[in-house]
């Protein structure tokens, strides 16, 4: 069975990769659980002291798999409660940094876990796009703290409200992320970077993280979108929004509370 995360070991740290190309590295339950704990191995292995994580393919990660119709059971808060929201506080509480190299699309939960990381670089021909609301969600995986935090209020809400995609440069521009690169340059400029981090003082470099944490913030953010996902979720919204874009074609909201 292909392997969903892919791990590389380097001198003085690893290299994780989505591994799903032909989804777009679209997150599975079994690929979160591969990245969860691709990441506590390598905060558990003191020879490792920094991670780079990137996609496989042309995209990052288009966000939750979206494979077939949702049900009206579906309980969406309790998805980000047992999976999505472990694997966010795992990558924030890894006490070594973690570069993001994102090589192409980045959307829905794909975007905010790039948001998540430390030190973000992305190939001047990705996107970063809040697409939760394209299917009638609400953006979770700690979007609506990172977001804000990042570009302010007024970019957050138009970008989290509209799901327009925006590119590389106008999310560096944007202050959403450290820099955008051309494409042949990503992967270099981030191992460089994730070399230099290997080098780096260690115990430092976990205290600086620690100190930007601001953990109590983000866990009562996290159980919002939790909340209000369970009852987006819940929504006829949502279930036209998936078979909407099962069927590729344009959804038809309908609204209703
Ligand atoms: O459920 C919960 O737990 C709640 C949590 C939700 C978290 C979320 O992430 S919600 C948001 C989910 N993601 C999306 O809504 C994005 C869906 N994808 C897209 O809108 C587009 O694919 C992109 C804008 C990302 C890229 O467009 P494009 O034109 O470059 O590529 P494409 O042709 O649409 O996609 C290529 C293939 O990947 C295609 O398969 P095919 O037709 O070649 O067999 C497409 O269906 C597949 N794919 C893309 N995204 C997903 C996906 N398959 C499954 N799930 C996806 N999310």
């Amino acid at each position: 069975m292909q392997e969903t995360v892919r791990v590389e070991a380097r001198e003085g740290w690893r290299r994780l990769v989505l591994n799903r190309p032909e989804r777009l590295n679209a997150f599975t339950p079994a690929m979160q659980a591969a990245l969860k704990a691709a990441l506590e191995a390598a905060g558990a292995d003191p020879s490792c002291r920094a991670v780079l994580l990137t996609g496989e393919g042309r995209g990052f990660c288009a966000g939750q798999s979206l494979e077939q119709p949702v049900g009206p059971d579906a309980d969406l808060g309790r998805m980000l409660e047992e999976g999505y929201a472990p694997l966010i506080r795992a990558l924030r509480d890894l006490p070594v940094p973690v570069v993001c190299a994102v090589n192409g699309v980045a959307a829905g939960a794909g975007a905010n876990l790039a948001l998540a990381c430390d030190i973000v670089l992305a190939a001047r021909s990705a996107s970063f796009s809040q697409a939760f609301v394209k299917i009638g969600l609400i953006p979770d995986c700690g979007g609506t703290f990172f977001l804000p935090r990042l570009v302010g209020t007024a970019r957050a809400r138009a970008l989290a409200l509209l799901g327009d995609p925006i590119g590389a440069e106008q999310a560096a521009e944007w202050g959403m992320i450290w820099k955008a690169v051309p494409d042949e340059a990503l992967m270099p400029e981030a191992e460089a970077i994730a070399a230099r981090l290997a080098a780096g003082p260690a115990r430092a470099l976990a205290l600086i993280k620690s100190a930007f944490a601001d953990r109590e913030a983000l866990d009562a953010q996290l159980a919002l979108e939790a909340t209000l996902q369970r009852e987006a979720g819940r929504s006829k919204d949502f279930a036209e929004g998936v078979c909407a874009f099962l069927e590729k074609r344009p959804p038809v909201f309908r609204g209703g509370r």
